[in-house]
């Protein structure tokens, strides 16, 4: 059977996948969009638990490439629900006419380089072959979830779920004896209204994660109608800051302004919400104790919160403030004052079997009729490495990768030429609000499809020398950042045996500068071949 020819491939049809196409049809590419999903939206696909939605606000988490669309869209709240992203998307989809081009229900298995021909062949894990000179990985950071390998799950005889793959019709927890198994984003934000629904709710939390309040609620007609008038400009602060236009970084350091300035700064970000709180000081994520500083303010909010000092004291990070990404929440806190929640702490003594009808701890015995699992996933590179990936001289992602990810700006890795990643590791990605940061991705990478076909050329791939020295700066920045001390995600260690390499680079608006010095002399750090 002959394979199937396009330009290019692309893997994933959340917003990255779809901008890509959009841009790529512009440039007269035949692509095809691989989605293993029965429909588009990624990460707004899969994560469709109670109380999903974004913790960066709606008029920023949103395409910007086209004036049109976001004159048109109207989101109704200050962050919007995965529902509501979700029809946005389908929306984009429709409106761009994208969907002719994406193959849904269709996961990508393999994709290997054949160097004699310049061409990736790929391979569906339904088995059907297609070839592409260009492939691109718009797989998503946080797409692979992580269950952990408890004994016993497949015994259990009442309903489980993981928050990043949740089911499509409605979850019914009244009545029900719920346990929600982890407190990070997904778990803080499901809790709340799990609790409001299900007969009794028990809460199993091995690490406590910092939270700021969400402050969520309809926006304001005029705010919004302002933010239209200037779009453009309100996207540009919003660049400059990585996350929010309204992030109002302050230049002060904590550890240089009194108690009462500390307190002043940190009270009125709590009551402004959401993540700019950690722009209160500019040496939190720098100087310990800064940053003792902020925990030591979120911890006496949790006492105030919180009525039972046992539960609060448990609840009480004594980890670093930003380390693991900030928790945005709405009534997280206050959930735990409810007489049908409680808090078990699986620090000391974890969860040891799930039992056909609830699960053990080292310590007690509990019985459940629904079992959620909130454990977060694989980040970064999980999605990447579940695809059997061979480069030039047919060795393997996970060969290239055994000791943690090297690419050369997050979008090239050395040996697998024309081969692009959207977000991977080693940029900006999850320390950055990911729509205009794929945008920008998705940008660099169609002109430098462009180029290399304008130029006639056969590949493009990242020298061995450049993917070093990007990784060694990528870890030194990291190293000037308290970021590397805390026990996250970012750094793998949520995953038994995964390398641990702070994955994600800090600071956006010098790594749009350096993408941009790289295209600007013709590709420089890359190999070009006739
Ligand atoms: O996953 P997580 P998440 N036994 O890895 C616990 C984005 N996001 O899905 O910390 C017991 O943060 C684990 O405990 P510990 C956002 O970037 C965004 O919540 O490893 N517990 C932890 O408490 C976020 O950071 C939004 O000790 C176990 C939890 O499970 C990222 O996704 C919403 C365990 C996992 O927390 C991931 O968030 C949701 C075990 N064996 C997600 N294994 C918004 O936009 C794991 N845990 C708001």
């Amino acid at each position: 059977m002959t394979a199937k020819q396009f330009d290019v491939i692309v893997v994933g049809a959340g917003f990255a996948g779809l901008y890509l196409l959009h841009r790529l049809r512009a440039l007269g590419l035949q692509t095809r969009v691989f989605e293993a999903g029965s429909d588009v939206g990624g990460t707004w696909f899969w994560n469709r638990y109670p109380g999903a939605r974004c913790d960066i606000e709606s008029l920023e988490y949103s395409y910007q490439f086209s004036d049109a669309l976001q004159q048109e869209w109207e989101w109704s709240e200050r962050y919007a629900t995965q529902p509501e992203i979700l029809r946005y998307i389908n929306h984009v989809a429709d409106r761009f006419d994208l969907r002719r081009d994406i193959a849904l229900n269709t996961r990508v298995a393999a994709a290997h380089f054949d160097a004699s021909r310049s061409r990736w062949a790929v391979t569906t894990q339904a088995g059907d072959a297609y070839q592409a000179k260009y492939v691109v990985m718009a797989t998503g950071c946080l797409s692979s979830a992580n269950l952990p390998d408890f004994p016993g799950l497949q015994r259990f005889t009442g309903d489980w779920y993981h928050t990043g793959h949740w089911p499509h019709e409605p979850v019914d927890f009244a009545g029900k004896r719920v346990a929600v198994i982890g407190t990070g984003s997904s778990g803080i934000q499901s809790i709340p209204v799990i609790a409001e629904q299900a007969a009794a709710l028990t809460v199993f939390q091995r690490t406590p994660n910092f939270s700021v309040p969400a402050h969520n609620g309809p926006l304001d007609p005029e705010r919004v109608a302002d933010i239209k008038a200037n779009y453009r400009r309100f996207r540009e602060a919003n660049r400059q800051t990585a996350f929010h236009a309204d992030f109002r970084y302050n230049a002060a350091n904590a550890t240089e302004v009194s108690a009462q300035e500390r307190q002043r700064e940190y009270e009125a970000r709590w009551d402004r919400g959401g993540l700019p709180f950690m722009a209160a000081f500019a040496d939190l994520v720098f100087d310990e104790q800064a940053n003792e500083s902020a925990a030591e303010f979120i911890r006496g909010k949790i006492h105030e919160i919180v009525e039972d000092p046992e539960t609060a004291e448990l609840l009480s990070p004594r980890s670093m403030v930003g380390c693991k990404r900030l928790c945005v929440d709405s009534h997280y806190y206050a959930t735990y004052n409810r007489a049908n929640v409680r808090l078990v702490d699986v620090s000391q003594h974890g969860i040891k079997a799930i039992t056909p009808t609830g699960l053990e701890t080292e310590l007690e015995a509990f019985a459940f009729d629904v079992i959620v699992f909130a454990t977060g996933f694989d980040a970064m590179t999980g999605a990447l490495m579940s695809i059997d990936i061979r480069g030039r001289l047919g060795e393997t992602l996970q060969q290239a990768w055994a000791e943690g990810p090297k690419t050369y700006l997050g979008l090239a890795i050395a040996g697998f030429p024309n081969l692009f990643t959207v977000t991977g590791p080693g940029s900006p990605s999850v320390l950055t609000n990911m729509l205009p940061t794929i945008e920008h991705h998705v940008e660099w990478i169609t002109d430098c499809i462009n180029y290399v076909e304008q130029k006639g050329l056969a590949s493009i791939d990242a020298t061995a020398d450049a993917q070093e020295a990007w990784v060694a700066h990528v870890n030194d920045v990291a190293e000037s950042s308290l970021y590397p001390r805390g026990n996250s995600w970012y750094l793998g260690a949520n995953i038994p045996g995964k390398p641990r390499v702070f994955m994600p680079y800090l600071g956006f608006p010098p790594y749009a500068d350096k993408c941009k010095a790289v295209a600007d002399n013709g590709y420089q750090g890359f190999a070009l071949s006739g």
